[in-house]
């Protein structure tokens, strides 16, 4: 718990926690460089027991969404101020400087999926080889390393490498005593990013590396255009995330289809690969998207027991040039991930003009912007291929 004071901050943790290095710093030292008081997390209740004593105490600003009952309990009801805290709205709309390093850290990241991509079309559908889904992952890792050898710290979650049927199951984790191999005639579903010192990343792809079934492909149509849908909207200011979350789904509600997960969440600037509050979701909803903000997009479909797919851009959210009405200025979102998608999965019939001009425009950005840090003629040569306009 991090106690916010006018001229001070503290924070309750277990301090065993803080032994962790960052680079070659410890956290805690890091911490009390940057002037924050660390207190074992035991001491948290007698401190503010201490505090809201004092007859000089005002009052307590209590977010309840991140504190839990006993430190509710330990400030007097006349002490409490019920809000959410300033603090998470500073997080989530990113300043001038976090929006560019997170633009900066994408393109890098976008650079090591193409080239794992690549690497993985290589090695399975070239070469007939297999690979399992922890060195999948083990791999995905490792290019995000090679990519920013002096930035890129750990992978921002636990990776999500799923083959076949165990790209259905949301929340997957492989292990290596029962995971699967991935061969040239399957459908693999990953969820990877990358914590980065200027930024965080968050990305799903679902490829098939031979050839898809024909509602495989019709499945992975309907989640683009759900992804497309929210990627390309325009909506006035106050609009909150879960007024477009039909946008995800209706074409899946077309044919009596759905997915049981949220479609985006907030991410942090070089922190919490998920941060508050702004959200894309079926739940109400009370925050309004804002200029700065980065929220996921992610909408997917999962045939339990057979196959799962998801895609995953970070956008980031821009004003347009349009004349504001009603008081009101129109919004955009612009992706921040630059890794293509695969269009083997597409049902090109399926799609609308508009749906293959946001896609082919989308392409030859990502091909612009990631070509020049590639390291091989090859890794280019595939871009270009993975890139051309449908
Ligand atoms: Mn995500």
């Amino acid at each position: 718990l991090l106690l916010f004071f006018i001229d001070s901050a503290h924070l309750f943790i277990d301090i065993g926690k803080l032994e962790k290095t960052l680079g070659s710093q410890s956290i805690l030292e890091l911490l009390v460089r940057a002037g924050i008081t660390i207190h074992s997390y035991d001491t948290l209740l007698p401190f503010l027991s201490h505090l809201t004593k004092n007859k000089s105490c005002g009052k307590i600003w209590l977010d309840m969404r991140s504190i839990n009952a006993a430190v509710h309990e330990a400030i007097p009801l006349k002490l409490r101020h019920v809000a959410t805290s300033p603090i998470v709205l500073l997080k989530a709309v990113k300043n001038a400087h976090e929006a560019s390093s997170m633009r900066a850290c994408h393109v890098r990241d976008g650079a090591a999926m193409v080239a794992f991509l690549h690497q993985l079309e290589q090695q399975i559908a070239v070469s007939n080889q297999t690979l399992t889904e922890v060195e999948l992952d083990e791999m995905v890792t490792a290019s995000r390393a090679e990519f920013s050898p002096d930035k890129f710290l750990e992978p921002s979650f636990a990776t999500i490498a799923g083959v076949n049927s165990n790209s259905a199951i949301i929340h997957y984790r492989a292990v290596n005593s029962t995971c699967k191999r991935l061969t040239r005639d399957d459908l693999l579903l990953l969820d990877s990013g990358g914590q980065y010192l200027d930024g965080t990343t968050d990305v799903t792809r679902t490829i098939h590396m031979g050839q898809p079934t024909s509602y495989q492909q019709e499945m992975y149509t309907r989640v683009l255009q759900g992804h497309i849908a929210v990627a390309s909207t325009i909506f006035p200011t106050g609009t909150m995330g879960g007024q477009l979350d039909i946008l995800a789904r209706k074409s899946l509600w077309r044919v009596a289809k759905d997915y049981n997960h949220g479609t985006g969440h907030g991410v942090g600037a070089a922190l919490n690969v998920h941060e508050g509050p702004q959200r894309i979701s079926p739940h109400p909803d009370s925050i309004p998207l804002q200029p700065n903000m980065i929220i996921s997009n992610e909408p997917g479909f999962y045939e339990n027991g057979h196959f799962g797919i998801r895609i995953e851009n970070l956008l980031i959210v821009t004003k347009t040039s349009l004349n504001p009405i009603m008081g009101k200025d129109f919004l955009c979102f612009e992706p921040l991930t630059l890794v293509p998608i695969q269009t083997k999965l597409i049902k090109l019939e399926l799609l609308t003009d508009d749906e293959r001009d946001y896609l082919n425009a989308y392409h030859q950005r990502v091909c612009d912007e990631v070509t020049p840090l590639l390291h091989t003629e090859e890794q280019k040569l595939w871009l270009k291929q993975a890139t051309k306009p449908i």
